[in-house]
């Protein structure tokens, strides 16, 4: 999941770079995914990425110094532990330390963006300038804050990166022609993961035998991907939460991703089973196998009705 991201921001960071300064510049019809990976870099915004990815680190040694601090506490119990470095809260929240009592408020302060290729597109399609805004004044709202602009900006949310646009529209031929190139994509994606060893090592083997059987190739990738979206909570069906992370980055420079997911729903229940993903992909039944490399104990998982 965070690979995935990491993987996404990074195709984000690269095409930003060759379109984000003429933000009426038409992107291509034809863009093809193969090729943004020979961009050039984008200095700031791969160092952005990767900021976020040491915090994660960070986050991981807190918890383990947390835990040695705690045993150690039981034998002198005046060590002082930040009731906080336990503490996840939501998007645009922080944790505030009272005491020894912690709890999550609103962002006070999101980064001055001054960077058009920070701003977000939502879902009432007004562009804003960074998603840490969206995430903080939805906040705000949700906590009955003074400083709630409007009681509906509750329900705010993010439904592309890049500056609100007309998204040209997806003709019947683009989209007859979507699944092959979404194929190809997941494809290069996970070789991609695989070739910087950043793929477990379960996935990796998966990798290894789509570059081996040309009967796994795309199976394989499509199954990998399936199983990386379905995250939040992992309960073998992809939410449309979870399908944030492939959507909200690509839309604005694809416009055929957004029908195309909306096409994977085939029963419209708001879930992609991997069957439906294995079908609006053009895979062969038979080859979508539910092999996710996660650790799911069935007593902790809730079932979605
Ligand atoms: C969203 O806003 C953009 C820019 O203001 C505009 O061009 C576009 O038509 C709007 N889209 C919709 C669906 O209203
Ligand atoms: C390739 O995959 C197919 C389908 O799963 C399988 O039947 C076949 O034996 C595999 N071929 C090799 C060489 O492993
Ligand atoms: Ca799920
Ligand atoms: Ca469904």
């Amino acid at each position: 999941m965070k690979w995935s991201l990491l993987q996404i921001f990074g195709l984000l960071a690269l095409v930003c770079l060759a379109y984000g300064d003429d933000p009426d510049v038409d992107i291509p019809d034809d863009l093809n995914f193969d090729d943004l990976e020979e961009l050039e870099d984008d200095e700031a915004l791969l160092r952005e990425v990767e900021e976020k990815h040491m915090e994660v680190d960070i986050d991981r040694e807190n918890e383990i110094a947390r835990d040695v601090a705690m045993a150690f506490n039981k034998i002198n119990p005046r060590v002082e532990v930040d009731p906080c470095t336990k503490v996840h809260c939501g998007a645009g929240r922080v944790c505030q330390a009272d005491g020894n009592k912690a709890s999550c408020v609103c962002i006070p302060d999101c980064p001055v963006e001054a960077d058009p290729r920070r701003r977000v597109c939502t879902n009432i399609n007004e562009t804003w300038s960074s998603d840490c805004e969206v995430y903080r004044q939805r906040c705000l709202c949700d906590t009955k804050d003074p400083t709630c602009k409007n009681q509906k900006l509750k329900h705010i949310h993010i439904d592309y990166y890049g500056e609100c646009k007309q998204l040209p529209e997806c003709t019947e031929d683009e989209m007859n022609d979507f699944p092959r190139r979404m194929r190809d994509w997941l494809f290069n994606v996970m070789r991609d993961l695989a070739e910087r060893s950043e793929l477990s090592d379960y996935y990796m083997q998966m990798e290894l035998e789509a570059e081996t059987n040309m009967t796994k190739r795309w199976a394989n990738a499509a199954v990998w991907k399936w199983c990386d979206l379905d995250g939040n909570p992992p309960d073998r069906s992809v939410s449309r939460h979870e399908l944030f992370p492939i959507r909200a980055p690509l839309v604005s420079l694809e416009h055929c991703i957004a029908p195309f997911l909306e096409s994977c729903d085939k029963d419209d229940n708001h879930r992609i089973t991997l069957k439906e993903w294995g079908n609006c992909l053009e895979l062969d039944e038979d080859e979508m196998l539910e092999r996710c490399d996660d650790i799911i104990k069935p007593s902790t998982t809730t079932p979605h009705p």
